[in-house]
């Protein structure tokens, strides 16, 4: 429902009612390439607003620790049952309340404090809770890193040695920032060599992956996170698949080993998000996600924008700004000038820090799911190499706006 059509909100807090609306503005006139982010469907977002949100519900459908639970378990139970089928996965689990929880209750399930793992350096496109010392994983588990080559890809050779090397007890295959196909079957044969236990990530393609456009490691790996939010298009949340014979290790590191109450209205809305991505249109969706990419990419590409690994095979790339004498936080800024969303990213071999990188990083998940396609696409990198080569033309820059705001206007947000 418009932000305009809550008059509970409006009448009671006016500064929260007003905030929203100016939200619900900004992404209705902007462009989001936050590779990230995403739409929500009204049938999602209704789910969201529900009085589940009054209920606790410790534990598990048909054991909880409180009365009144008949309809939670009902949604618990279509909401798993729905994952398994979108997935082919033994077990899941569907409280975890976000992606680093999820990833936590991972490594709980399956480590103690000072082993070793292995997994993706994060300014080579992994994730912080993927060892960054900075983070949880980083401070309470011994993690050794692999990276991608100077072609931007992962050598899985270099994977094999390092893993042989180090003997680690957990690898680590997912990412934030990584445009190319992963081998999972090779991760596996790897993790078989030394007798380590095998962890996806996959919060950035679960729905690349639902949609049947990327290869799936749910058949080699132990144990799966994901986010539900990215490109699967739910609420935020996340969940855990697993291996029948860790289900009860995995369930019991979510509750009681990580979290209380689970959020039920989320699981709700995550559930809703399940039957969508079971429908044949999610399928073109992802297709459409993939095919929106590539284009993003050849046309910067063709634009004199260096991008890792010369493009991508999934919904993400990483533009390296040095190739137009920016930084990323230069272009981040600009583009945002010009109404579009993106984020500065370190780039592999990065000589900037964290905060004032090289690059920055694209995805197309979310005017996908406008119903852009390829002529939009074409506009949209034309506008990025514009503001970028402008940056400094705050005319110009507003210009790119209006014409990014009159595009948007066109390809509505669903529900609004
Ligand atoms: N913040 C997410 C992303 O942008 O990739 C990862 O946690």
């Amino acid at each position: 429902m418009p932000t305009s059509q809550f008059q509970h909100l409006k009448m009671t807090d006016s500064e929260i009612f007003e905030a929203i609306l100016k939200e619900e503005k900004r992404q209705s006139d902007e462009l989001e390439l936050i590779a990230s982010e995403n739409y929500v469907s009204p049938a999602v977002l209704e789910a969201m607003g529900t009085i589940l949100t009054n209920k606790y519900s410790e534990g598990y459908p048909g054991k909880r620790y409180y009365a009144g639970q008949e309809n939670i378990d009902t949604v618990e139970n279509i909401a798993i049952d729905r994952v398994k089928k979108l997935f082919n996965c033994e077990h899941a689990n569907i409280q975890a309340l976000s992606g680093s929880p999820a990833n936590a209750a991972v490594y709980m399930a399956f480590l103690k404090p000072g082993d070793r793992v292995l997994g993706l350096s994060l300014d080579h496109g992994g994730h912080l809770s993927h060892g960054h010392p900075v983070n949880f994983s980083g401070m309470l588990y011994q993690f050794v890193r692999y990276g991608v080559e100077a072609n931007g890809y992962i050598d899985m050779d270099k994977v094999r040695e390092i893993a042989i090397k180090e003997r680690p007890k957990m690898i680590v295959a997912g990412f934030s920032a990584y445009s190319r196909n992963m081998d999972w079957k090779r991760f596996k044969e790897i993790a078989d060599e030394i007798g380590a236990f095998t962890f996806a990530d996959i919060a950035h393609i679960a729905g690349l992956i639902a949609g049947g456009q990327l290869d799936s490691p749910v058949p080699f790996f132990d144990v799966i996170s994901t986010t539900t939010h990215k490109t699967l298009r739910g609420p935020r949340g996340a969940i855990i698949m697993c291996k029948n014979k860790y289900a009860k290790n995995i369930d019991k590191a979510i509750f009681p080993g990580m979290q209380g109450g689970p959020h039920d209205h989320i699981n709700a809305a995550k559930a809703v998000a399940f039957k969508e991505a079971l429908q044949p249109e999610f399928k073109t969706y992802a297709a459409q996600i993939i095919k929106n990419a590539k284009i993003l990419a050849s046309e910067l590409i063709n634009f004199g924008f260096k991008i890792v690994s010369d493009g991508t095979d999934n919904h993400l790339m990483l533009v390296d700004m040095s190739s137009k004498g920016r930084s990323g936080k230069e272009a981040e800024i600009a583009l945002e000038k010009a109404g579009i969303s993106c984020n500065k990213n370190m780039v592999p071999f990065d000589t900037r820090s964290p905060m004032d990188p090289s690059g920055i990083r694209l995805g197309t998940p979310a005017v996908t799911t406008r119903g852009m396609k390829e002529t939009e696409i074409k506009l949209i990198a034309g506008w990025i190499r514009d503001a970028v080569e402008h940056a400094d033309d705050l005319s110009k820059l507003q210009s790119i706006k209006n014409e990014v705001k009159t595009l948007c206007v066109s390809f509505p947000i669903p529900g609004l």
